[in-house]
């Protein structure tokens, strides 16, 4: 039986996660943050606290087998903010494995690790990494960090870079990024109970006619996605879309266009 922990378990991810990962069995133990949690069935544990906080870490990792870290600021804000939550929190939680001998760790990477990827390309999981801003920047500290623990202190990583999770896709960048939340359950279910992993790293979309990734790579966890944006097209490309001219150039889409230097305005970039 194995044990799970969730951070980030009041957010959007964590809500649809929380009912699948009760129903492996082998116990749950979910944390919340700022907004405080309550159980949704008896048999979940659930604590609430700062994952910067080492009795806190300690308090969700003491028996766990695999910790699913969804916990982080999830949108493009100021660097010093990023700094305190994504990576200043990931080092006292990935401190925390070690301590407490977690076997496996799942992390929340996004496609805004490589969100400056033009769309017009398909990326295989070995392609550069080119974050689009701050949040992207922590994502590939994030992916580093799970290597790392790793090759280092032999605790099983897997980078799930998550396109956008969300139930329904709604403009026409969701053609290429959505995740249904069954293909979401599916993924992170089996992400836990593959056995022998080692590190893998893995698009996490779902089977979209227009996806940007080529997640062959997620056989290996025997990922075998239902849902394809493409069912909602029809609505979705009879509305405008509503990214600007620079969002829609980018894998990334509006995260790109935050804080963007225009090729006017550059010292010098050529091909911008
Ligand atoms: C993410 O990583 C974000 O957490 C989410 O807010 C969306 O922006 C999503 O990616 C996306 O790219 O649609």
């Amino acid at each position: 039986m194995t044990k799970v922990a969730l951070s980030g378990a009041s957010g959007n991810i964590g809500i649809v996660l929380r009912p699948a990962l009760l129903k492996l069995g082998g116990g749950l133990r979910s944390a919340g943050g700022r907004r405080t949690l309550t159980p949704i069935a008896p048999e979940e544990e659930v604590c609430n606290g700062d994952l910067r906080d080492a009795a806190f870490v300690d308090q969700l990792l003491a028996g766990v087998d695999v910790l699913i870290h969804m916990a982080a600021t999830s949108v493009e804000r100021p660097a010093p903010e990023i700094i305190e939550n994504n990576l200043v929190a990931l080092h006292a939680v990935y401190e925390g494995a070690r301590r407490h001998r977690v076997r496996r760790i799942v992390f929340a990477s996004s496609n805004h690790a490589v969100g400056m990827h033009s769309v017009e390309t398909k990326l295989d999981l070995d392609c550069d990494l080119r974050p689009d801003g701050w949040y992207g920047l922590s994502k590939v500290w994030g992916e580093a960090m799970t290597r790392m623990y790793w090759d280092k202190h032999g605790i099983e990583g897997i980078c799930v870079r998550i396109g956008t999770a969300i139930e329904k896709p709604t403009e026409f960048r969701h053609l290429s990024t959505w995740l249904g939340n069954d293909d979401l359950v599916q993924l992170i279910t089996r992400c836990i109970t593959v056995p022998d992993i080692g590190y893998l790293a893995v698009w996490g979309v779902s089977a979209n006619t227009r996806s940007y990734w080529n997640n062959a790579g997620a056989a290996r966890l025997g990922y075998r996605p239902t849902q394809n944006a493409e069912d909602y097209a029809a609505d979705i490309l009879a509305q405008p879309n509503p990214l600007d001219a620079v969002a829609q150039r980018f894998q990334g889409g509006g995260f790109v266009s935050m804080d963007y230097t225009p090729p006017d305005r550059r010292p010098s970039h050529p091909g911008a």
